[in-house]
């Protein structure tokens, strides 16, 4: 089934801003579409997201160049070729661009048509999208990594940490992470409105606190955890996303919201200190993507109990993967279509993660649309985890959602193995 006309066009995403749907159309006329995601607290080696730079257009922001791209070179390179060749098709894209971090034609222009042509292919063969990416093999339904409190460049350095997450280790079914997450997120609400700390809504659907320092947030999910019937480290766990890339100047951490600098050490013990005061399962870019030193240190003390996972550090690029795995720089890998920038790349870095005995954690952008396409690739992959920012707004919802479908897709087929996930890397660390 061949390739007939690929189309382009501008929507908006979940914060407003422009981004591009791509629309794949086959020769029998069955078609496929890819919505691009687009992220705030993005990593230093991301593939290149092309915006036009025109201040008289959506603020410098509207994606026109790479909508040209797609209806140009691209549609013209690849109208003809198979759909069910995805790694072909997503290589011929890569040479057309010609640069290492797909700047030329953006890697919002190559990765919209990627998704648009996976789409296309799956409808061809009356499949879901995950048993198409999947082979047939995809039916681990992920265990969700859910924002409770938001906070960083997603919400306005309200704290200095980017993601306050809960993990519902203990749940025995999808349904029930899904129940844990609605009590625990509407219950921190409730406190942080009892004491006068909520503001808001921050980027990812998390409530956006108004906090002095980095212990309260802490306190308030305790209190959460808590008060909603939970008991912490047992029924539900935390997971941090530091997003650390964002407070180092290369030589020092920044905590704006204390007015404090800390030097590398400094910064390792306090990341430390919360691991071992608090229920945390999980950390990403607890240091800057430049320190691996501190990262390798960390996994070493820490990787037998907390999956410590590299988002920034990584970029989803399989060259800084495998580099990563070769160093022993962490234990798990933020897979995140948009920061390599096709398809088959992404699959390649899950499969390459999951070889290495290291776990991927497939998630989402801050500026999301209204797609699952990301729900349908963790569980094609069997990845085992995903993180979509919060428990609130369609953008997100629609991901938790998609997950209910595919699990009644699925039937009996269908896997739930929730917190046992962490036992693959937690017994095989080195302590
Ligand atoms: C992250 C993501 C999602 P952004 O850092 O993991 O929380 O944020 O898309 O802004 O990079
Ligand atoms: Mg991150």
């Amino acid at each position: 089934m061949n390739i007939k006309n690929i189309d382009a066009y501008q929507i908006y995403d979940s914060r407003g801003y422009p981004t591009l749907e791509v629309e794949v159309e086959l020769e029998d006329g069955t078609t496929g579409r890819g919505l691009v995601p687009s992220g705030a607290s993005t990593g230093q080696f991301e593939a290149w997201e092309l915006r036009d730079g025109d201040p008289t257009k959506f603020r410098g922001k509207s994606v026109f160049n790479a909508i040209a791209n797609v209806k140009g070179e691209i549609a013209g390179a690849l109208k003809g070729d198979s759909v069910f060749d995805q790694k072909n098709i997503d290589q011929k894209m890569i040479a057309l661009d010609g640069t290492p971090n797909k700047s030329r034609l953006g890697a919002n222009a190559i990765l919209g048509t990627s998704m648009a042509v996976a789409n296309a292919a799956a409808n061809a063969k009356n499949q879901k999208l995950y048993e198409y990416l999947g082979n047939g093999e995809g039916h681990l339904i992920p265990l969700n990594e859910i924002q409770i409190l938001g906070g960083g460049a997603h919400a306005d350095w309200a704290t200095d940490i980017q993601d306050f997450l809960v993990i519902a280790i203990g749940a025995k079914t999808y349904e029930e992470t899904l129940e844990m997450t609605h009590n625990i997120y509407h219950e921190a609400g409730k406190v942080m409105k009892e004491k006068g700390k909520c503001v808001g809504i921050a980027d990812e659907g998390g409530w956006w606190p108004d906090y002095t320092n980095n212990e309260e947030p802490f306190e308030v999910f305790m209190e959460a955890i808590q008060r909603a019937g939970y008991e912490a480290g047992n029924d539900v766990a935390i997971s941090l996303d530091i997003a650390a890339s964002d407070l180092f100047d290369g030589e020092n951490y920044h905590l704006r919201l204390e007015n404090k600098k800390l030097s590398p050490d400094e910064f390792y013990a306090l990341m430390k200190d919360w691991c071992e005061k608090y229920p945390i399962v999980s950390i990403e870019d607890p240091f800057a993507d430049t320190e691996f030193d501190y990262w390798q240190k960390f996994t070493q003390e820490f990787g037998h109990r907390v999956q410590v996972i590299g988002d920034d550090l990584f970029t989803t690029n399989i060259k800084r993967i495998e580099e990563g795995i070769a160093q022993q720089l962490a234990n798990s890998v933020l897979i995140k279509l948009n920061q390599i920038g096709s398809v088959s790349e992404t699959l390649e870095a899950i499969t390459l993660t999951q070889k290495a005995g290291w776990l991927p954690v497939v998630s989402a952008r801050s500026g999301e649309t209204e797609d699952a396409f990301i729900s349908h690739l963790a569980i094609a992959t069997n990845a085992g985890q995903l993180k979509v920012g919060s428990f609130a707004r369609s953008e997100r919802m629609v991901k938790w959602n998609e997950n209910l479908r595919i699990q009644r897709h699925l039937g009996d087929k269908a896997t739930f193995i929730g917190g046992k996930i962490y036992d693959q890397i937690f017994s095989t660390a080195s302590v």
